[in-house]
């Protein structure tokens, strides 16, 4: 046998395997052979690189390293879901449906939650995997796509078609990969579809061929079935994994019924869903029911309601706020709560709490409200076996003073100048993100420079620089890293106004309402000088807040803290920024290395324009990493964790669009 007919049979007997073990779940032969030919066939490849295809089975292994994504256009739209979430919704559906097709039945899948990929197949042969994207250029995952193995890299037709389907992390590949990040102690993924998402976009691909993905495909492009159902089994014959569940229902009411089905086995099933798909069954009514700029009309998602999970309370603990507010914390013993582990949830006050008639040792429902803070729903009373009777401390749970409930207000408050958790608690606020924004100031750093005693109110920040010998000897902290403290410090002072308001921490002063502040007053000087009245005057500002912002303007202290912070170099004034929506808009970048054209300030200006933001550091969050010359460790970090790169001419042309 010559060696191109051995591939040949190699690669039959391969492809044939994964078919029968990945998709049919039906293996037909032993691991130990299928590793085995595996491994001779890697072997041939890498002494005669060139008999090897791109549709080779041993694309499954990985291998490929890109420096970035490339876009890709969809050949059509790859449209979204609207979504449903309640039975009276999707009545409403059903009669908007029958309005234009009164024959119409309706094709049920489950809603998997993953992230939506199409695949486009020429001559038989897998040529592209794009994401979604904004629904019309999706980025090229091709080399990713191939690792997954129920994904065939050929079929057994040379046919020219394209599929859609949704690409997931099967619960158990997903907490075997959180265990092991967090032995390696690095960043957990939140749930199955976050660690789908960060896998696919790897850079490289042998990263994302361990992790284990899969995909479930559901749409057939230029299919000539006549239904839905009939596109899925013609999909399931071309070689493709179809979820099985699907079912075809003539009426609502089945569909409600296949909900509930669904429903009281979701738990048991091996992958996420998050709700249920109904489409239109006769794919011949679909032109004359239509569709929106974003959504199908003959389609929609029932979106489950949030799932409410039993555990154990075991504390409620008290936090000390920036403004002296004391917060009751619930925790609980750890639960998976839509996929990511919780622990604790804010119980708010003791109204609340006596409202709700929560107590110790309770078994209580968490839930996750608006699908991501966690919440305590209520306790579960035929569980509750003993009742320990609940009391709102009366001292401060830091320094111990004696807490102050105001008549009329729900909150207890610490009104000690000095309470350490208060200060640090406001002292973190100051340099958080949505306030002054100081990159490598995190809540960490904040105390640990609290109680080494060089950082007591918010003007010791940009006074920091004077200690730079001893801060490098802090435990932890070295040259490099304080430098880029002292570099983001000074970066910062340039902050529009409007930051340093809202950094104040000053009671309902929020960041909404700091930036109306500076749009009418403009300058710190006007805002200081700023009468109750005219401020109150203001839309959307009322008494309650105008009178907090004159409180706290009229205070020596504060005026003292001010005239300070002005005399270190802050920024006093407000610039008006009209935010353009464009590419920048919500993405959250970071710069390595120096640019060509303006300097790190500039660039975070233009993108601040557009609505997104320029960090320091590079983690699972960032969107986009912008190459400068140069560049440092950021690159390799954002290289490993597929973040987008993107090159000074790329980052000048999407500013100017
Ligand atoms: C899913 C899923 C997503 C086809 C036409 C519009 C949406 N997450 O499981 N989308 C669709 O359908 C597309 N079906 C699904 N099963």
């Amino acid at each position: 046998m010559n060696l191109q007919d051995r591939i040949n049979e190699i690669k039959e007997i391969l492809n044939k395997a994964s078919y029968e073990y990945y998709v049919l779940d039906q293996p037909t032969i032993e691991d130990y052979e299928y590793d085995q030919l595996m491994s001779e066939l890697i072997k041939i490849e890498n002494e005669h690189p060139e008999l090897k295809t791109s549709d080779s089975p041993t694309n499954k292994i990985g291998g490929e390293v890109l420096s970035k994504f490339e876009k890709v256009e969809h050949s059509s739209k790859m449209m979204s879901l609207s979504d449903a979430f309640n039975y009276e919704e999707l009545k409403e559906f059903d009669v908007r449906v029958r309005k234009e097709a009164p024959t119409a039945t309706y094709c049920c899948e489950l809603k998997i939650d993953g992230l939506s990929v199409a695949l486009r197949y020429e001559n038989g042969g897998l040529v592209l995997g794009a994401t979604r994207g904004n629904g019309i250029i999706g980025e090229n995952i091709t080399s990713n796509v191939k690792t997954i193995k129920s994904i065939p890299l050929k079929l057994s037709n040379s046919l020219s078609i394209e599929v859609r389907g949704e690409i997931f992390m099967p619960k158990k590949s997903f907490h075997a990969l959180n265990e092991e990040r967090a032995l390696n102690e690095e960043e957990l993924f939140a749930n199955c579809r976050n660690a789908a998402a960060g896998s696919i976009r790897q850079l490289d691909s042998k990263i994302a061929a361990k992790r284990n993905l899969d995909a479930f495909l559901y749409y057939l492009l230029d299919d000539t079935s006549k239904t839905q159902v009939e596109s899925l089994e013609n999909m399931k014959k071309l070689g493709f994994k179809v979820n099985p569940y699907f079912k075809a229902c003539s009426t609502m009411d089945d569909v409600c019924a296949y909900i509930e089905e669904i429903a009281s086995i979701r738990e048991t099933l091996p992958y996420d869903i998050d709700g249920i798909v109904i489409k239109v069954n006769e794919k011949d009514l679909y032109t004359k029911i239509g569709e929106t700029v974003k959504y199908p009309k003959w389609a929609i998602a029932y979106k489950f309601p949030p799932e409410e999970v039993k555990t154990k309370l075991i504390d409620i603990t008290y936090q000390v706020g920036r403004s002296g507010v004391i917060t009751p914390v619930a925790n609980f013993k750890p639960v998976f709560v839509q996929g990511s582990l919780i622990s604790k949830a804010t119980l708010h006050n003791e109204d609340y709490i006596l409202a709700k008639d929560i107590h110790i040792n309770d078994i209580v429902l968490i839930r996750k409200a608006g699908d991501v803070i966690p919440e305590v729903v209520r306790p579960v009373l035929e569980e509750r076996k003993e009742i320990v009777p609940f009391k709102m401390i009366d001292k401060c749970p830091c320094c111990q003073t004696p807490l102050i409930r105001k008549a009329g207000e729900a909150d207890y408050f610490c009104l000690n100048p000095n309470c350490t958790e208060k200060i640090v608690n406001r002292l973190i606020h100051f340099a958080s993100k949505p306030a002054y924004n100081i990159d490598s100031l995190g809540d960490k750093l904040v105390l640990q420079l609290y109680e080494a005693g060089y950082l007591k109110s918010i003007a010791d920040i940009f006074e920091l620089y004077q200690h730079y010998d001893a801060l490098i000897t802090l435990p932890g902290l070295g040259e490099k890293s304080i430098k880029h403290l002292l570099e983001a410090i000074e970066v910062s002072k340039k902050n529009n106004l409007n930051l340093l308001l809202f950094g104040l921490g000053i009671k309902h002063c929020g960041a909404k309402i700091s930036t109306l502040i500076c749009k009418t007053f403009k300058t710190m000087e006007a805002i200081k000088k700023a009468e109750f009245e005219t401020i109150a005057e203001i839309n959307d500002i009322g008494e309650a807040i105008a009178y907090e912002i004159v409180a706290y303007m009229n205070q020596p202290e504060h005026q003292e803290l001010l005239n300070k912070l002005q005399e270190l170099g802050l920024n006093m004034t407000y610039e008006s920024l009209e935010v353009h929506e464009n590419y920048f808009t919500n993405k959250k970048c970071v710069l390595t290395g120096t640019l060509d054209s303006m300097g790190r300030t500039e660039a975070k200006k233009l993108i601040e324009q557009f609505g997104g933001s320029l960090t320091e550091s590079v983690s699972a969050k960032t969107d986009i990493l912008i190459l400068g010359t140069n560049p440092g460790s950021k690159f390799d970090k954002a290289k490993k964790l597929g973040i987008y790169i993107m090159e000074e001419p790329e980052f000048l042309e999407k500013i100017k669009e």
